[in-house]
């Protein structure tokens, strides 16, 4: 290793500041990055602690060390494409705290660097900073054109304990030109008011809101009546507007006679199988709501309209399941072989994976799931609620406003649990059982373990919603699939068989009931 350009008293000089400033600052308060001011080239001109990311750079791209156009020190980094092209730099790998906020800054100078303008979706920006655990949506603003040195940054909270920074010429897309860096940092953010301004968040008793990015977080703790009256009250005009959509969806003429519908259908079918908790929640959530002004075609929101926004996924499966239910003259009604294989394109849905054990490089369990849901209503499904209750786990899971499940799926708890769902063909109806809304929401805020999940799901099962299950237990690493129809289910998990999957450590749910047993529900029986 040597000093880039060979003037190493001044480099010492600036390290020796560096090392004073750190201090002043709390030593622990930054993080460290290897040859952060690109003050340092190996032999050769290889920069020190950075790189090219491998298949992340299209031809012609280079990377060199640069002693004409810094930002401070004697050196910075520049980074070129030919013609239109794709440059990412990486860092050696820097420790952080999972969960932490840092913030990542550094300058930034642009050469005629002009992202394409043809692309969409991501959009491409010319030059920006980001981290390699984060999602290709979250990086820093980016500098373009002609640009002096600029000073960026970008606030994030640590997804991996080893991460490294990126270094971007042409972004989720590409660009043209050129583009220097300097003065990578990375700091520890101690005052969350810093991510979140307190102006934005509205409390309620000890539960809180706020919207960040188009999510809104909503936070409730307590009993149950509590924890509802909370919920309602922090979004009583998002739980207002998706009522008036689903009254749309139901009878656009009319939507809402099309809303007393659905609101009638979960009074007689559903209301009274709700376990007295969730019920109770969900008359706090109506009370709290109406109190802050919600309405439904100018009446004040009540305990019907919030059962009923919570059971439309258990109505909407009725019209299915009751093609396969028997009554008495079942018998001859059947569904042949040939029915079966042709699948409304409208049952192609959610699709999950769980990979754990063998199938990860660490060893430790990968969870993604897509959400599949009309575009007009499934806009609302941007709720992510975060419940401390009085009895079981605090848990936390995507959902719609007013949602005491999760509906869509996707559920994490404090006991380690976590799990999904992908729909199947659907299942018959067993009139004399608790809903899966209910169910789903009680096994994730009781569930410690995969057998728990299995029996609270399993347990009065109304064979709503006949899904795989992907569930992810991360105290021990198993991940497993419960298959859950009606009268009949299969679990398979990584401590067991696990055919006809054939992939160690690796499961996935694509709407495709493989077990037998379950698929013989399809066919009613007298
Ligand atoms: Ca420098």
């Amino acid at each position: 290793m040597r000093h880039l350009f060979g003037i190493d008293s001044r480099v010492l000089t600036a390290s020796a500041v560096v090392v004073l400033v750190a201090l002043a600052a709390g030593a622990d308060q930054e993080v460290t990055i290897t040859n952060p001011g690109f003050e340092q080239l190996e032999p050769g001109g290889v920069m020190v602690g950075w790189r090219l990311v491998d298949g992340a750079f299209s031809d012609g791209a280079t990377l060199t060390g640069d002693g004409e156009s810094v930002h401070e020190g004697v050196g910075s980094v520049k980074v070129a494409v030919k013609g239109h092209g794709t440059v990412t730099v990486e860092s050696d790998p820097v420790a952080l705290d999972v969960g932490k906020l840092y913030r990542l800054s550094g300058w930034i100078h642009t050469e005629g660097a002009v992202s394409d303008p043809m692309s969409k979706y991501p959009t491409a920006v010319p030059a920006c900073l980001s981290m390699e655990a984060l999602p290709f949506t979250i990086h820093s603003p980016a500098v373009g054109g002609d640009s002096d040195w600029t000073r960026v940054d970008e606030l994030f909270i640590a997804t991996a304990a080893s991460d490294r920074v990126r270094l971007h010429l042409g972004y989720n897309g590409t660009a043209r030109g050129t583009a220097w860096f300097d003065d990578i940092r990375i700091e520890v953010v101690d005052d969350i008011s810093e991510y979140i301004s307190p102006e934005t968040v509205r409390w309620s008793g000890d539960g809180f809101r706020y919207d960040d990015q188009g999510w809104i977080f909503v936070h409730i703790e307590g009993e149950p009546y509590e924890r509802g009256f909370q919920y309602g009250s922090l979004m009583p005009d998002e739980i207002a507007e998706y009522i008036r959509k689903l009254g749309v969806v139901q009878y656009r003429e009319d939507p809402e006679t099309g809303w007393d519908t659905i609101r009638f259908e979960a009074d007689a079918l559903f209301l009274r199988k709700y376990d007295d908790e969730y019920l109770t929640e969900m008359k706090g959530i109506a009370d709290g709501a109406a109190d802050a002004g919600g309405e439904a075609w100018e009446r004040p929101i009540d305990l019907r309209d919030i059962v009923a926004l919570n059971s439309v996924v258990d109505i909407g499966q009725l019209y299915d399941a009751l093609e396969v239910t028997p009554n008495s003259l079942t018998g001859q009604a059947f569904v042949t072989p040939d029915e079966e294989l042709d699948i409304d394109i409208d049952q192609h849905k959610c699709s999950a994976f769980l990979a754990t054990g063998p199938a990860t490089r660490d060893g430790g369990i990968v969870f993604g799931q897509i959400f599949m849901w009309s575009g007009y209503t499934g806009m609302h499904w941007n709720v992510i609620t975060d419940v401390v209750p009085s009895d079981g786990y605090r848990l936390v899971y995507h959902t719609f406003p007013g949602g005491i499940h999760s509906g869509a799926d996707f559920y994490l708890n404090s006991a380690g649990i976590a799990f999904g769902e992908t729909t199947v063909m659907q299942t018959p109806y067993e009139a004399n059982s608790t809903p899966q809304s209910n169910r789903a929401r009680k096994a994730a805020q009781y569930a410690a373990s995969i057998d728990d999940v299995e029996r609270i799901l399993w347990e009065k099962n109304n064979g709503m919603y006949t899904n795989d299950w992907p569930i992810a237990d991360f105290k021990t690493g198993e991940v497993a699939i419960l298959l859950l129809g009606t009268k009949e289910k299969k679990l398979w998990r990584t401590s067991e068989d696990m055919s006809p999957f054939g992939t160690p450590g690796f499961l996935w749910a694509n709407n495709n009931p493989r077990d037998p047993e379950v698929r013989k529900e399809y066919v009613a029986q007298p």
